[in-house]
Formats: structure tokens, sequence, C-alpha cells
């Protein structure tokens, strides 16, 4: 009961924050990171993260790393926010940095070097003009992914292909990590997933949740050290999993 008690008076509190930013036109926005065993690419991260005035804090999420990560983040950023998440995947990740937030909005970018910080104003600029969420696209106009294999690309494009055919929906590039979206529109969807399908996930709901969504081109460069943690075997699965678990939800509500 105080679980539930204090939850909803957190709800109201933030809800009346989220008016008052609306009206004052600041927002507050938390930049998540999270990470596994990143030591060796977060100075190069973490040095590029310019002082913006709408960044209330920087919050990296570590999945149990033993390479230092915590350590290394510490040195670079002293004041960085460092919680430990309380199970396993990126998306696990995403949700402890956001249940942890301080901000309006939250932001999440790799630890791994491959998405560029100095896009992150373009994704603010958006939010000023109001959109609820916004969503990095790597294959809009002639932005293209250096990070992505070929067989990724492919994935990639069957992947959001088949979810925009299914869900009668538009998105350019469905499973793109970048995105900065209202901290309580995000907690009110509920999201499941625990891996890299939360971004398959997350735009669905957002979209049948009536959120204003804006995509914005991304240029994603190489991952700087180490290697990807997305396996097809377990990842490829659970996106296309999501992708019809979304439609056929849809489809029983409709019959
Ligand atoms: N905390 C946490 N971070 C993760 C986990 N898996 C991946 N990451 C981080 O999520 C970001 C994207 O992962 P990455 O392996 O580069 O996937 P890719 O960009 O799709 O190839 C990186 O910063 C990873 O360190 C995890 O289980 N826990
Ligand atoms: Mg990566």
């Amino acid at each position: 009961m105080r679980n539930i008690l204090n939850q909803s008076v957190l709800y109201s509190y933030n809800a009346l924050c989220d008016k008052c930013s609306k009206v004052s036109g600041v927002y507050r926005i938390s930049l998540i990171i999270p990470a596994l065993n990143e030591a060796a690419n977060l100075p190069y991260l973490l040095s590029r993260i310019q002082n913006i005035k709408e960044i209330e804090e920087v919050i990296l999420v570590d999945g149990g790393s033993n390479d230092g990560t915590i350590d290394v983040a510490l040195r670079v950023m002293p004041n960085i926010k460092i919680i430990q998440q309380n199970g396993r995947g990126k998306g696990n990740a995403t949700k402890c940095g956001a249940n942890a937030a301080v901000g309006d909005y939250f932001m999440v970018l790799d630890a791994d070097g491959s998405q560029r910080p100095e896009e992150i104003p373009l994704y603010i600029g958006k939010i000023r003009e109001g959109y609820d969420l916004v969503k990095g696209t790597r294959y809009l106009r002639k932005w293209k992914s250096e990070d992505d294999s070929l067989d990724r690309a492919i994935m990639n494009k069957i992947t959001t292909t088949v979810a925009n055919i299914l869900w009668r929906t538009n998105f350019s590039d469905l499973c793109y990590g970048v995105f900065i979206i209202n901290k309580i529109k995000f907690l009110e969807l509920n999201i499941r997933a625990n891996y890299f399908e939360l971004e398959a996930e997350l735009m669905i709901k957002a979209k049948r949740n009536g959120l204003s969504i804006a995509e914005v081109p991304a240029h994603e460069i190489p991952r700087k050290h180490g290697k990807s943690n997305l396996t097809y075997r377990r990842d490829g699965w659970l996106i296309f999993k999501t992708v019809f678990i979304e439609w056929f939800m849809q489809y029983k509500k409709k019959h």
C-alpha cells in the first residue's frame, strides 16, 4: 500500500513538473548511457558531451562490467551518476535509467562511441518544438550507418519494412538506439522489453498512445573498441517477436 501511495504521489508530482516546464519552456533532460564493459570507449564519448543547459545529469547504467567501466567513467566525468541495473540487457538498463532519472525528459546514448554527442542539440530542438518522442534514424536522406555490417543493415531494413506493413506505420529506422522522450509518458507505456527489442516496442506503443513523434537524421560511426553485444539468435528473434505480438494484439482488439 505504501508503495502504491508513493508511486501515485510521485506521478502527480512529475505531472505537475511536466506542466510547469511546458509553460516555462525549460526542460530538464537526463542523459542515460547504458554500458557493459565499455571502459576503452568511455573517455572518447564522455569528453565530447558538451555543457548543454538542459542536461541536468548524466547517468551511466552499468550492466555488471568487469573491465573498470565505472572507474573510468568517474575519472573522466566526476559528477556522473552511476547506477547498477536490476536485470539483464540494454532494454532493462534503459528502464532502470528512466526510473532513476530526475529530468522531465531522458535521452539514451550508447557508450561505445558509435553515436555522436554533437547531435544531441538536434534532438533537444525537436523537444522544444513540442514533440514527446524524438528518435534518431540512420536511413533518412543522405545519412547512413558506418557501424552496421551488411547483414545487420539488411536485417534492419526487413524488420522496419515488415513492422510498417503490419502496423501501418511509416518508421524509417525502427531499431536505432538514440532517442529522447518525456519520462512520464515513457513510464506510462509499461515497456516489457529487456534487450535490443526495446526500441521496436517503444515506437509502436508511443504511436498507439498518441505521443507526438519526430525522426531526426543520425550519422552512426563504428564503435571505437570491443564488439557488439547484439546477437541474431537472441535479439533478431526478440525484435521479430515484438513486431508480431504488437500486430496481433491490435488485430485481436479490432476483431
Ligand atoms: N547496462 C547494459 N548496457 C548494455 C547491455 N548490452 C549492451 N549495452 C550497452 O548498450 C549500448 C549498445 O550496445 P552494443 O553492444 O554497442 O549494440 P549495437 O550498437 O546494437 O551493436 C552499448 O553502450 C553497450 O555497452 C547490457 O546488458 N547492460
Ligand atoms: Mg554499438
